[in-house]
């Protein structure tokens, strides 16, 4: 038996999980839950139990390397850090000599999600004086559609879902992308809370629910308004609550709702009248009814739309009064800390061009002023998991681009690089963590020596800032210093939160005490309803359903879902052989009418194309999803897909409504017959 340390997942979920890893002769031998977590109560997910074979994989890059070959083919020499810094360093010179900062352009989001590494590169390239990237590739819309009616205000705290009596898991495949939330549900479940997902094909998650509602994609905001047209027909509302806590009720009644009779309903959403009916009364009748909503129904051109309806849902019924009611979309906790001490937006030295990470390819590949002459990657894999994926690779292809990528493995983004620089693992490194899908912060240490030359993105923003001769004090902070910095900046959550408490790696529930006084962190104090921050940014100013655009619909008769899959995350551990053969490789699953219309045999390949191109995928044949409908899990590395491109060739750089956000679920496809 090793010694065992607290620590904390990294990875961009929800669940941000308290771990006990276990450590001997200086390696990881094993990853488990902390059953002392409050929220994620000793269990881990079936990828992080795989942690210590990616932290000790062979394949992890130990050197700074160099490349020897084309772009694209691998071929690499170990440098040293000294001539690897010293080359970033005299082609940055010459670049911004020529174009200025602003042709440099970091692309990072969300390999580590603690808030010191995460955010490590933020006062180097303000200081730089880089173009900035708008990291929009996850979230923004589902931020804004629930920002336009609940403003600053914190979603509901998911442990208080046990309470609940009647559960809506919206466009959420929570046993797969949020397994501890799924694990409340089930007790909640089990004390008689009824539950219902609301999803476009069967997920993982439909054998949690007690009903499935299944929509036509991107219809959601139809149903929402028809529910909401139920509960006021039939005087479900809580017009108490109304009065006091919410602004617009009575215009959405008189002028939005009357459009949703639940027969139009039917036709917008494929959901029979009757069903919308019953969820309304259902939902309008419990004593505590809990939405959760997902992500991923705000990646479409009306995204934010569709969110905004659904958050207007437990303001009729006054869900936010009855302990385990509620909504959560994210958990906000965001505002608990002053991010600025790291970020550092005050050392820009000018303002300076934004660039939207949704369109990478197309800002690599067309002509802006100044061009995009040096990308600099990190904690990132853009060639896989960015959208319009041909574009994306013809501007890595660039032999004029200069691409350093700082990553633990030779990833397809790796690949493509000029320089790549060896990164550390989460049990390497300092950090502090919050979550977005519960309330706690937890603090991790280094528990094992990085292997090899590998570094943080922290000390590699240290060492670069030295070479280029920056001389903030920041820049020579440790990761460790920089916490006690952030926890030094207190806000009203943070009180009473000691460095030292931290530090013994406990996590800590951030004080959420002073905001019962203050209730809606809204411009009016209220819900909004009618929102004239809507009107100001050229938004309907009550919620509208907005349906998607058809125009493709006879050229490509199928909606493609880029659904997350359950054995990877992002492209984390799609390299690992055991996961790959857990979830089936890259995949698409087909309805068996569609399956024998388009001549698909079930096991053998489909191409799968559209005009943004194509890529190959084989054919899992199920009635769990819609005819009209396939869904393609997991972002699969390049390198293990036939032709080397994955799903994401399908996926265009098009924006959301708000927020400015990827629309990855928005698209057509057709399928034929491959080999
Ligand atoms: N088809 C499809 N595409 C998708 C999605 C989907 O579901 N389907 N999901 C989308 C969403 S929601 C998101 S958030 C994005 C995610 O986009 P990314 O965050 O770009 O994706 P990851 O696959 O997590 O890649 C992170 C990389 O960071 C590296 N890394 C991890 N820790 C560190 C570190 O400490 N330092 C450094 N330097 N590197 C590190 C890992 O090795 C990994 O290669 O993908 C999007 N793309
Ligand atoms: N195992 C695993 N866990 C993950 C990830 C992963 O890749 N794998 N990714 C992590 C990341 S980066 C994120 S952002 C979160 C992902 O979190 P979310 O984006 O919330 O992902 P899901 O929970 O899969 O929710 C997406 C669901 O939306 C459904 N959906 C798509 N379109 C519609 C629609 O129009 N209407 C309705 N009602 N449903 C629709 C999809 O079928 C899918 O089941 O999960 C995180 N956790
Ligand atoms: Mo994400």
């Amino acid at each position: 038996m090793g010694q065992v340390f607290p620590s904390v997942c990294p990875l961009d979920c929800p669940d941000t999980c308290g771990l006990l890893v276990e450590v001997e002769g200086g390696k990881v031998i094993k990853v488990t839950g902390d059953p002392e977590h409050p929220f994620t109560q000793g269990f881990i997910c079936a990828k992080m139990r795989h942690y210590p074979l990616l932290i000790h994989s062979p394949e992890r890059i130990l050197t700074p390397l160099k490349r020897t070959g084309p772009k694209g083919s691998g071929q690499f020499k170990p440098i040293s850090w000294e001539e690897a810094l010293k080359e970033i360093a005299c082609r940055w010179g010459e670049i911004i000599d020529t174009y200025g900062a602003e042709a440099i352009l970091p692309y990072s989001y969300a390999g580590v999600m603690g808030l010191i590494q995460r955010n490590a590169g933020h006062p180097f390239f303000h200081r730089l004086g880089a173009s900035i990237l708008k990291r929009t590739i996850c979230s923004p819309a589902a931020d804004a559609g629930w920002q336009l009616v609940m403003g600053e205000t914190m979603g509901t705290d998911p442990e208080t879902v046990i309470y609940s009596d009647f559960i809506i898991l919206w466009g959420t495949n929570s046993v797969s992308t949020n397994l501890h939330f799924a694990s409340l549900v089930k007790r909640a479940q089990h004390q008689g809370a009824r539950v219902v997902l609301i999803d476009v094909y069967r997920t993982r998650t439909a054998s949690l629910a007690d009903e499935v509602v299944l929509v036509k994609p991107g219809s959601d905001a139809a149903l929402a308004l028809g529910m909401m047209h139920v509960l006021a027909e039939e005087g479900l509302v809580d017009e108490d609550f109304l009065a006091r806590y919410v602004v617009g009720y009575e215009r959405l009644k008189a002028e939005v709702l009357p459009h949703f009779p639940s027969h139009r309903v039917e036709e917008l959403t494929g959901v029979p009248a009757g069903r919308v009916i019953n969820l309304a009364r259902e939902y309008g009748k419990a004593k505590a009814p809990f939405i959760r909503i997902g992500h991923g129904l705000s990646r479409r051109s009306n995204g934010a739309m569709t969110i905004r309806a659904i958050t207007c849902l437990p303001a009729l019924v006054g869900a936010y009064r009855k302990k385990g009611g509620g909504a959560l979309q994210s958990t906000g906790t965001g505002i608990a800390f002053n991010l600025e001490v790291i970020t550092r937006p005050d050392l820009k030295p000018k303002p300076v061009r934004e660039i939207n990470m949704v369109q990478l390819g197309r800002a690599l590949t067309s002509g802006l002023h100044p061009p995009i002459k040096s990308l600099y990657v990190y904690h990132a894999n853009p060639a896989a998991v960015t959208p319009d994926q041909n574009r994306v690779i013809a501007g890595l292809s660039r032999e004029d681009l200069f691409t350093v990528v700082h990553e633990r493995f030779m990833t397809d983004t790796a690949l493509y690089a000029d320089l790549i620089l060896p990164a550390t693992f989460s049990v390497e490194q300092w950090d502090i963590y919050r979550s977005y899908g519960h309330f706690y912060i937890q603090m991790s240490r280094p528990v094992i020596s990085p292997p090899g030359q590998a570094k943080s993105n922290w000390q590699t923003f240290c060492l670069l800032a030295q070479e280029l001769g920056f001389e903030e004090d920041i820049f020579r902070s440790t990761e460790e210093e920089l916490i006690r910095k952030l926890l030094a900046s207190p806000t009203p959550f943070l009180e009473g939160i000691s460095y030292n408490f931290l530090a013994s790696g406990r996590p800590v529930r951030i004080n959420t005490g002073h905001l019962k006084e203050k209730k809606f962190f809204t411009p009016s104090g209220k819900i909004e309803i009618y929102s004239f921050q809507a009107l100001a940014k050229g938004q309907p100013a009550l919620p509208q359903y907005i349906p998607l655009k058809e125009e493709l619909k006879e050229l490509y008769p199928f909606q493609l879902i880029t659904a997350p899959a359950h054995y990877t995350l992002n492209s984390n551990f799609a390299q690992l052989k055991s996961l790959q053969d857990k979830e089936g490789g890259p995949h698409i699953l087909v309805n068996p009418g569609d399956c024998r219309k388009k001549g698909l045999i079930n096991g053998g390949w489909a191409e799968v194309y559209n005009h943004y191109g194509s890529c190959f995928l084989k054919v899992v044949e199920t009635e769990d999803v819609p005819p009209g409908i396939v869904v393609a899990p997991g972002v699969w590395w390049l390198k293990d897909s036939p032709g080397k491109r994955n799903v994401n060739t399908l996926v265009g750089d098009e924006l959301t409504d708000l927020g400015e956000g990827s629309t990855f679920y928005g698209f057509r496809v057709d399928l034929r017959r491959a080999f």
